[in-house]
């Protein structure tokens, strides 16, 4: 496996590159470029400026998170045409350039959904969390103020302004969309991207859908096993992945995770590993990565992925805010180098109980 760190860009990061370097075991990074907007079609001067930049501080990019995707394919008006046209240049820009992994979802309107974005811990650590009750109590607008609220200052993935801007209009083009028609939709985007990803190498990565289930009445898909299975096998690709994020598959507690990871064999491009910690099971904060920590066994989780071969990018996940770090909750330095210096122990030691010097 390749750690990495996930970088907005020198626009939008409070880490530099040149601190990412200095964790122990990271090379390369994760990366986009943050002032897309889903739909566009990237220019190649940017992506080879970024390129640059990212290499010029030593360090390579590993892939990109993300190329998102723009509303009119998820919801498959006839407008998508163009949007999948567009997303097809960026591809084979991408490709050109040598970037061959693309992390994106298929979340309706939101991305990710928390509630708290700085729920402190007993240790004075604050962490993002997630509580349905607060969710139910409050609709979509109200969970964007109070995003953009704790965010200190910093737009969230997913969460930008102008998109929020449009919250009810996109619930109501939404408003025919049903689990079905997301899955032919997705099916539908992906058969017509692929050749462009055969003919780059590009391993195209879906994110879960965080929290795995439906928020606000939005439907959601890329949730458990039996979902994820029935994406690979109906567009039965290898460029056809997954990214597996223990922290969003987690958020389930049916869910088994190193169970999942077995099952999708070959066709993890890119991992995310966290852990939480459940106080009920619609209760969780974003705990430190240390098993002992949350709810989950990351050796468990590392061990499978060691199993299954996994040689791809991986990355800690969203960190604590420690030690006085302003940042964007959850993208902090200090606790994901924690992290990924813990994820590289955990995975030297299984390499070396298994008999790799
Ligand atoms: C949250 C992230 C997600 C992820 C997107 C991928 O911190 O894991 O925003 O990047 O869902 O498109």
């Amino acid at each position: 496996m390749e750690m990495t760190l996930r970088w907005y860009g020198s626009k939008f990061d409070s880490v530099t590159l040149e601190q990412i370097r200095q964790v122990p075991g990271v090379k390369s990074i994760i990366t986009t470029l943050y002032d897309t907007k889903p739909g566009e079609a990237w220019k190649l001067e940017d992506i080879r400026a970024l390129k640059a930049e990212v290499e010029a501080a030593g360090l390579k990019i590993a892939g990109i998170e993300s190329v998102n995707i723009h509303d009119a394919i998820k919801i498959g008006t006839p407008d998508r045409e163009e949007y999948i046209e567009n997303y097809i240049t960026t591809l084979e820009r991408l490709g050109q350039e040598d970037i061959h992994m693309v992390c994106y979802n298929f979340m309706p309107v939101f991305d990710w959904t928390r509630t708290e974005l700085a729920r402190k811990r007993p240790d004075g650590s604050t962490v993002l969390a997630y509580n349905q009750a607060a969710v139910d109590a409050i609709n979509p607008e109200e969970m964007f103020n109070s995003i953009n609220g704790d965010s200190n200052g910093f737009v969230m993935p997913g969460w930008e302004p102008e998109r929020m801007a449009r919250v009810k209009e996109l619930f109501e083009m939404y408003k025919d969309v049903d689990d079905e028609k997301l899955f032919e939709n997705l099916k539908y985007f992906l058969e017509r991207i692929m050749p462009t990803c055969d003919k780059y190498d590009i391993n195209m990565a879906i994110h879960p859908d965080d929290p795995a289930w439906s928020v606000f009445g939005l439907p959601r898909i890329i949730i458990n096993k039996e979902n994820i299975l029935r994406m690979m096998k109906m567009v039965d690709n290898p460029h056809n992945g997954v990214t597996f994020c223990s922290g969003s598959y987690g958020t389930n507690l049916e869910n088994n995770l190193p169970d999942m990871i077995r099952s999708l064999k070959g066709r993890i491009h890119f991992a995310h590993v966290r852990n939480l910690k459940f106080n009920s099971p619609t209760d969780f904060e974003e705990s430190a990565h240390l098993s002992s920590d949350g709810s989950f066994d990351m050796y468990e989780l590392m061990k499978a992925l060691y199993d299954i071969g996994f040689d791809g990018p991986i990355r800690p996940d969203h960190g604590r805010m420690i030690w006085g770090e302003v940042a964007m909750p959850g993208y902090g330095l200090y606790d994901r180098a924690l992290g990924a210096a813990y994820l590289n122990g955990l995975w030297e030691a299984i390499c070396k109980s298994e008999g790799q010097k």
